[in-house]
């Protein structure tokens, strides 16, 4: 009542005026900052899979090294267009693997970014101490712990969080292998490959598309919803096949960290030629073994000598967790050998009897409504899903969700076409005699009116490979891709268009209250 005495009419106008716009300047430019502090993330999840060849080399065998080990909770796919909140270990599952010689001294440190929901730890079977180090590793977020372990034992032992519910810790992915080799290292191979089996327990059935959240009542129960290799379905298939050539020699440092499952280590076609059972280094190895038996928390080392170009295919024999995604390929490079293996007489087959399509085909039947649009992204070098079928007529769209430029060009990269003879090509190359790139951020459509099945690469990064099959049947199955995933990424999306609504109304308002005095005087 007081303060109304010092303003007149027009003054309050005026300061009304100002009130509203600042409003609604505020209420459209806050949702783009609420967008970005919501998600904190890419609108895409990136791949959290440590890739199975990237592993330290033999360590320096100095007495003493640092290790730092960063929990990081951090959203990532667990299948194409599947995406669920990883806990990590430097933002990989699994964490990177830790490589140390006997009688080396550890100063591990623990940190715990700020933005984390909770604390986490290290236990590692490798150190010899209470708890493994869990008790001198609690790190909330925000903190950090050190604290130091001589390695006093050879061997390939797991380090995970021990934060309780230390199971819940490990079955978002929080778990890696510490070797331990001896003073003058392992011998060198031409391969090592390392490989985390791992189950995870997800809120909707295996290949349901969108955001999973962690189910704790399956998790208790013990029946996963997917059971994987490196934190994901399909990181050792297709373009991500392991690669090797005929005569290589190939260490696997195999972990299966549960946190439930036992596993049946299987490679079909090939032979564990030496098992270092339980990752035990020192006691002589198993020879020419079928399958070993990893217990969760548990590791094997197996090696052996490729001799017979093709493929293997490695699995946890309990078989049907290849529909659940245990599943992998190492592909045999080299010559044909028919005097170690080829057909003599080839029966007459009828139906398509095609293994690799087990777990990557449960998850495209799972999405079974028929669309006449799709997405395919392209993230971390890859095109994801690599593999489509779509009916006649839909119109696929490629998305660039990485840091670089692309192109979808239709052919097989070996044997590439001339330009002009490509059914699709983003890069305009026919056209134009130079090769566009689709950028960062940048997306391309091609509609496909005949049925086949098309193969398609990147020009620049020739190794990424795609496939679509497009089938003539209408209401045939597509993969949908990504789609469900911008309901997830944008948080709070309705609020943000009911903000922006409000800004819009009142600066509508403003407008009109602009508008009255200007046709006062127009009288
Ligand atoms: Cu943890």
């Amino acid at each position: 009542m007081f303060g109304w005495k010092f303003f007149d009419r027009r003054e309050l106008k005026v300061a009304f005026i100002a009130l509203l716009l600042t409003i609604s300047v505020l209420s459209i430019i806050l949702p783009r900052s609420l967008v970005s502090a919501n998600t904190g993330t890419p609108a895409y999840a990136p791949n959290r899979s440590l890739s199975p060849t990237d592993l330290p080399s033999a360590s320096s065998p100095a007495d003493r090294v640092v290790v730092t080990l960063i929990t990081e909770e951090k959203l990532g796919q667990l299948a194409d267009g599947v995406t669920y909140d990883f806990w990590t270990f430097n933002g990989t599952v699994p964490g990177p693997m830790i490589r140390l010689r006997l009688n080396q001294t550890v100063e591990m440190h623990i940190i715990n970014p700020p933005n984390s929901t909770m604390t986490h730890s290290i236990d590692s079977h490798a150190i010899l101490g209470t708890g493994g180090g869990g008790a001198l590793s609690q790190t909330p977020p925000g903190q950090e712990s050190i604290f130091q372990f001589k390695a006093l034992r050879v061997g390939l032992f797991m380090y995970h969080c021990a934060t309780p519910d230390i199971p819940s810790h490990i079955a978002n992915g929080m778990y890696g292998l510490i070797l331990v080799e001896p003073p003058g290292g392992l011998p060198k191979l031409n391969h090592e490959f390392y490989i985390a089996q791992g189950e995870f327990y997800t809120t909707g059935s295996f290949g349901q598309k969108g955001f999973q959240g962690f189910d704790f009542q399956k998790a208790d129960a013990e029946t996963p919803d997917y059971v994987v290799f490196n934190g994901r379905v399909g990181l050792m298939t297709g373009n991500r096949t392991l690669q090797v050539n005929v005569g290589d020699t190939v260490r696997i440092f195999f972990l299966n960290a549960g946190p439930n499952l036992d596993s049946s280590l299987h490679i079909i076609g090939g032979m564990l030629d030496r098992v270092y059972l339980e990752g035990s280094l020192l006691s002589p190895p198993l020879l020419n073994v079928q399958t070993t038996l990893v217990p969760a928390g548990g590791s094997v080392m197996v090696e052996f000598t490729a001799e017979v170009p093709g493929t293997l295919t490695i699995v946890d024999h309990s078989l049907f967790r290849i529909h659940h995604g245990a599943l992998g390929y190492i592909k045999v490079n080299g010559p044909a050998n028919p005097a170690l293996f080829s057909s003599i007489k080839n029966a007459t087959i009828t139906e398509s009897l095609n293994m690799s399509t087990t777990a990557t085909q449960a998850i495209t039947n799972s999405s079974s409504s028929a669309s006449n649009a799709t997405t395919v992204y392209i993230v971390n070098f890859a095109y994801s899903p690599a593999d489509i079928s779509v009916p006649v007529g839909t119109t696929v769209t490629w998305v660039n969700q990485d840091s670089v430029g692309h192109t979808v060009t239709e052919g097989d990269p070996n044997s590439p076409k001339a330009a002009n003879l490509r059914a699709f090509d983003s890069s305009e190359e026919a056209l134009t005699g130079k090769v566009a790139l689709m950028g960062p951020g940048e997306s391309w459509s091609y509609t496909f009116t005949a049925p086949g099945t098309y193969e398609y690469y990147c020009i620049v990064h020739p190794y990424m490979i795609g496939y679509i099959t497009v089938t003539s049947a209408s209401g045939s199955n597509a993969t949908r891709g990504y789609g469900q995933l911008t309901n997830f990424s944008i948080t709070g999306g309705r609020g943000i268009v009911a903000m922006s609504a409000v800004g819009i109304v009142i600066l509508v308002g403003l407008m009109l209250v602009f508008a009255r005095p200007g046709r006062k005087e127009s009288i």
